[in-house]
């Protein structure tokens, strides 16, 4: 018996900003295609937002867009901010989908990004200060992987990775561990996909994983394959605050999907794409930032309790 309670909770839990998109193609300093798909962090006090930035070629870079209130009046850096060196087997076919969090051990963020590499996509990391200039520290694991992102600490002295490999065409999330950054190993399932469900065909994490007192609140998209394409939903999972490979509960339902005119109308239509969160502590507000139809970047707002007492009367995984 499906639980329609909470499926209403589900439904209810987000709330899209009146005046999405908030960033389009039309806004750039610079002719794109189309922009989507950020990375979403506070620097200085503001937004930041890693702007995955497709030109005319087909081919992505990342640009900055800052903003002080996250929703309006963004400031759009006047050329890439992280290009793509065409010339190396890495990067050769660009830079997609960044993920950003704070390493306080580091005292950086850690961007990890899609590079687009001549054996195919996989992930690599850069580390940065200031938004403006990128240590490049190379691809993390072998092709073909995407949608990665670093836990801000260590669990037991070692670094986490989520990323999503693809092993046997299948599509699950992974968890792997390193002592360095470089090195990586201890590689295990993390979410798999579900027969049947929304997020059957393939999933991938959304935003960088949030900490709370009850655990890490994990973002993923999830993929169904239809006769008129992929639909790209969102859903969430909770893993253990020092356990993070423990799942400790699973929503069942989406919480966002494509309805709005700008999720269904794009290149890629039925889209969207979740890839960077805020959690402003005084409003209790996540602001969660995600690619719409491959085009354009959106917003959407939920209450940090809302989400709490949602997840928390889950399934147990
Ligand atoms: C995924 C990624 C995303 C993209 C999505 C929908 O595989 O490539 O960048 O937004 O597909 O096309």
């Amino acid at each position: 018996m499906p639980n329609l309670y909470r499926q209403k909770q589900a439904n209810n839990l987000f709330t899209r900003y009146e005046k999405n998109p908030i960033l389009q193609p039309k806004d750039w300093p610079y002719a794109v295609n189309s922009v989507m798909n950020p990375a979403a962090v506070e620097y200085n006090g503001e937004t930041v937002l890693l702007v995955r930035v497709e030109d005319l070629r087909g081919f992505s870079h990342l640009t900055v867009a800052k903003s002080k209130d996250g929703f309006s009046n963004w400031r759009i850096d006047s050329e890439p901010t992280m290009r793509a060196n065409h010339n190396t087997r890495e990067e050769k076919w660009g830079l997609e989908d960044p993920r950003a969090i704070w390493l306080e051990e580091q005292k950086q963020f850690a961007i990890t990004y899609t590079t687009f590499s001549e054996g195919g996509p996989t992930v690599s990391l850069a580390i940065t200060k200031n938004f403006q200039t990128f240590a490049r520290l190379g691809a993390m694991l072998p092709p073909e992987d995407k949608d990665a992102c670093l836990f801000p600490r260590r669990f037991n002295g070692r670094f986490a990775l989520i990323h999503r490999p693809i092993v046997r065409e299948e599509a699950h999330m992974w968890l792997s561990f390193s002592p360095d950054l470089k090195h990586w190993g201890d590689h295990r399932t993390l979410i798999m996909t579900r027969h049947g469900y929304w997020d059957c065909h393939r999933v991938g994490l959304a935003c960088q994983p949030i900490e709370t007192p009850q655990g890490w609140l994990l973002f993923y998209h999830g993929v169904r394959n239809t006769t008129a394409g992929a639909i790209y939903r969102m859903g969430l999972a909770l893993l253990d605050l020092e356990q993070p490979w423990k799942v400790l509960r699973r929503g069942d339902e989406w919480l966002l999907g494509p309805r709005e005119i700008y999720e269904r109308l794009g290149d890629v239509g039925g889209v969207i794409f979740p890839s960077g969160a805020i959690f402003d502590k005084d409003t209790d507000t996540v602001r969660l930032y995600y690619g719409a139809a491959d085009c354009s970047v959106a917003v959407a707002t939920a209450k940090m309790q809302d989400i709490m007492d949602y997840i928390t009367c889950c399934p147990k995984a």
